[in-house]
């Protein structure tokens, strides 16, 4: 090993261990691994060829850092170990020295990487398929309180993670010309099992870097005019959370990644010489969202213009290739694609679509289901091809991520659907891989978990942590226990304070939001309790409370103007309460700059309270609140997504439950008018005014004024509060009060944290991904 790193250190960069700098070790070290995985890798393939696969089609896919979860996975390398010593580094220095790779939004994006990790280490047949952007999602920072977007250059230094295959590159058509479709390979390495799975992501070529005639005649731009148009396709990840842009380059980059895979997969299958109709019993697809719907059609175009097989059976066979999972219920996420664009950039593909609404058409309208419903569920309509619709009709299983978000499907959403197609619909409630949310981001819990249990099972099998109840009332362990999360909590302190310069107090109980900025997910809410909590202190300035650290972490899509407000917003009374001599030592606010997926392994472990407060009925599932869960760590949520089965297994007085329900909500039925709430209760109503009142200034932006209305007086495409703010206020507030109450009994609360780790078995995407084996897609583990 070690003479393998320094041949990398020679050829690649002419440096040895002494003159290398960190950067080009951390790839050394990197590229040795790979050389190391090769030859299980290639193993593993050829075994998994042999039974069937599943795909996971995804838009995102949000790894974060590669180097220290492979080399947890890949167990003792003490070859690394020593070389380290030797030289005196720190293996955490040269970690750091990774870019995360940010190919995704938030939980969607971040559930697909923890599924392939969780395949692997089930050792399932389960590979990616997505799209390699060369800018991930934005760098935040933050000027006077502003978010500022940063392009992540994260390919900037050689990535040593893949493999480039230009063998096996193909050729996509747009009706504005061919471009190439490169794959680049990544090993997704199981956990000491020497099972390695792929995730295979696309790069968009020109098939021609330039044009020679244009550039003999002095006309660069146009000689490189066809290499921009084909890179732009992949240049970057459109950086929405759950909002459809409608955007023709999004369109663009659907359709490239979903035809290179589909491709990919049909120039495998017919090398086999099968009959067409073995083709889902060799793979099974699985759909991320509607983002890669496109694969209906598109699957069904290569059968027929591709090997002649008629549109019927052509059909027959997507559908039982296809599975669909839906991530949101929120109208503004659902893709509704304007026809115009099918007809300019994938005509051929457009006809396929029209024949499938003819044929649901043809198919329905001698059905039970009245006419006017069938018209309602067209996949055609009003000019836009909707992607939900033509994802449902082209498979056969879909899904919703949590027990609730189902039921809403099944009850709400999709309630017509529904009645047609009964069997098609369940459940697959999230999960997360414990390996890095628990072994790699806090190793020092993991050894106390493995001590109390006796063994190391609990890492590929986490419902044992049921074993850890036992301890729940020895004082000896929970102490140990709360000194771990002290030692993270001043990990976290100093990381802060070294990068962000604002000194946390560890002492204090660490409160923690962190997920994208959305209305729903009310960060607003969570501000407005602060705001109160400050005002009782400046109230009465000799009461004593649980000193609080409030930390914030959250990105802002580019062109959300309400949730940059809010951002703003929060950081404005960051910065007046952590000014403010009254509430010093027992108030502070911080917004963490750049939350990403590294940011969160040094987040979770170190807090105190998780916040889950988003609407009843709007967050599908969340994974975050298991993350917390996972590390120790009480909710304090509404009964929304996961958070429902987060209590059910935990013990609902083991966390902090409020507000209205899914069912209140709805019997308010367009009654609720927060003004009475606004009007009524003057402490909120001081509170809310500090929007209007001057209290905080917005850098004359009109920010937060717009906020005001969005609360107070509602708009043509919203109600006024649309979240429920107001609503829930009084409620947060006194679960909030409890939090603090019970902080006060340390024993007590520490026994709340241990109970939320011991029953966050449940939650392990392994135990996720196991079901979508068996359920949905009828792969087995294979031998190894
Ligand atoms: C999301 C839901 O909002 C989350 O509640 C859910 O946990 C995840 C994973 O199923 O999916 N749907 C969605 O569009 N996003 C989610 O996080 N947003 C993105 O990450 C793009």
């Amino acid at each position: 090993m070690k003479a393998m790193i320094l041949m990398i250190l020679k050829s690649e960069f002419a440096k040895d261990f002494e003159t290398a700098n960190r950067q080009q070790l951390y790839y050394a070290i990197s590229k040795a691994i790979m050389t190391e995985i090769a030859d299980s890798w290639q193993t593993s393939l050829a075994k998994s060829a042999k039974g069937k696969q599943a795909y996971y089609f995804s838009a995102e896919f949000l790894m974060g850092r590669a180097l220290g979860n492979n080399l947890l996975n890949l167990g003792d390398t003490p070859e690394i170990t020593a070389l380290l010593a030797d030289y005196h580094i720190d293996l955490k220095d040269l970690e750091n020295q990774e870019a995360d790779a940010g190919l995704g939004n938030g939980g969607l994006g971040r559930l697909a990487a923890c599924f392939l990790e969780s395949a692997a280490t089930m050792a399932l047949p389960l590979h990616g398929y997505g799209i390699r952007y060369q800018y991930g999602l934005f760098k935040q920072t933050f000027n006077d309180g502003f978010q500022v977007e940063i392009p992540d250059d994260w390919l900037k230094y050689p990535e040593p993670w893949s493999i480039r295959r230009d063998d096996e590159a193909l050729t996509i058509h747009f009706a504005d010309g061919d471009i190439r479709a490169i794959p680049y390979d990544t090993p997704i390495i199981g956990y000491r099992n020497h099972q390695i799975n792929t995730l295979r992501l696309w790069q968009s070529e020109a098939i021609l870097p330039f044009d020679f005639d244009a550039f003999n005649e002095q006309a660069y731009d146009l000689a490189v005019a066809e290499k921009n148009r084909a890179e732009a396709i992949c240049k970057v990840l459109y950086p929405n959370d759950s909002k459809d842009e409608g955007k023709k380059l999004r369109l663009k980059q659907q359709y490239f990644f979903v035809s290179a895979s589909l491709q990919d997969l049909v120039r495998k299958f017919v090398a086999t010489g099968d009959s067409w109709e073995c083709f889902p019993e060799r793979y099974a697809v699985q759909l991320n969202d509607t983002h890669p719907v496109v694969a209906v059609p598109e699957l069904i175009r290569i059968l027929m213009d591709d090997y002649h097989i008629r549109f019927n059976r052509a059909f027959k066979i997507a559908q039982k290739t296809f599975a669909y999972t839906n991530h949101t219920i929120l109208q503004e996420a659902l893709e509704k694609w304007h026809i115009s664009f099918y007809k300019s950039l994938l005509p051929r593909v457009y006809e396929i679509i029209q024949k499938i609404d003819r044929q649901f058409m043809n198919e329905f309208k001698e059905s039970d289901m009245p006419a006017a419903h069938i018209q309602q569920m067209r996949i055609i309509q009003d000019h836009m091809v909707h992607m939900a619709y033509l994802a449902i009709y082209g498979s056969h299983s879909v899904n919703g991520v949590a027990a609730l978000h189902t039921d809403i499907l099944k009850q709400i959403a999709l309630k017509d659907w529904y009645e047609l197609f009964p069997e098609r619909f369940n459940n697959k409630t999230n999960g997360i891989t414990q390996r890095r949310w628990l072994k790699f981001a806090n190793p020092e819990l993991s050894a106390l978990i493995t001590e109390c249990l006796g063994n190391e099972s609990w890492i590929t099998h986490l419902s044992e942590l049921k074993g850890l109840e036992k301890f729940a009332d020895d004082e000896v362990i929970l102490s140990r226990f709360m000194a771990i999360k002290q030692q993270r909590k001043q990990v976290l302190a100093d990381y802060i304070r070294e990068n962000e310069g604002v000194a946390l107090d560890p002492k204090a109980l660490f409160d923690i939001q962190i997920k994208r900025l959305h209305e729903y997910k009310r960060q607003l809410l969570n501000a407005f309790q602060i705001l109160h909590q400050y005002y009782e202190l400046l109230e009465n300035p000799e009461k004593e409370i649980v000193p609080r650290v409030y930390i914030f972490g959250a990105k802002a899509a580019p062109g959300y103007y309400r949730a940059k407000g809010i951002i703003k917003y929060i950081n404005e009374i960051a910065k007046r309460i952590n000014d403010d001599p009254v509430v010093a030592g027992r108030i502070k606010v911080h917004f963490v700059e750049n939350y990403n997926v590294s940011y969160g392994e040094l987040l979770f472990p170190a807090a105190d309270l998780s916040e889950q407060i988003s609407t009843a009925g709007k967050e599908a599932s969340g994974t975050g609140n298991m993350k917390f869960m996972l590390n120790g760590t009480p909710t304090i949520g509404t009964l929304d997504g996961a958070n429902i089965e987060i209590v059910e297994e935990a013990g609902i007085e083991n966390n902090f439950i409020f507000g209205a329900k899914v069912e209140e909500l709805e019997a308010l039925n367009g009654s609720y008018d927060p003004v009475e709430y606004y009007l009524t209760n003057p402490k909120l109503k001081r509170i809310v005014d500090t929007l209007i009142d001057g209290t905080f200034s917005d850098g004359g932006t009109g920010m937060f004024h717009e906020l005001y209305s969005s609360l107070m007086q509602g708009a043509s495409w919203h109600r006024a509060d649309n979240y429920f703010l107001l609503y829930d206020f009084e409620d947060y507030v006194a679960a909030q009060a409890k939090v603090s109450e019970s902080y006060e009994d340390p024993i007590g609360w520490a026994r709340k944290c241990w109970l939320n780790l011991a029953n966050a078995g449940k939650f392990s995407s392994d135990r996720t991904i196991l079901q979508y084996a068996e359920d949905i897609w009828q792969i087995k583990s294979i031998e190894v």
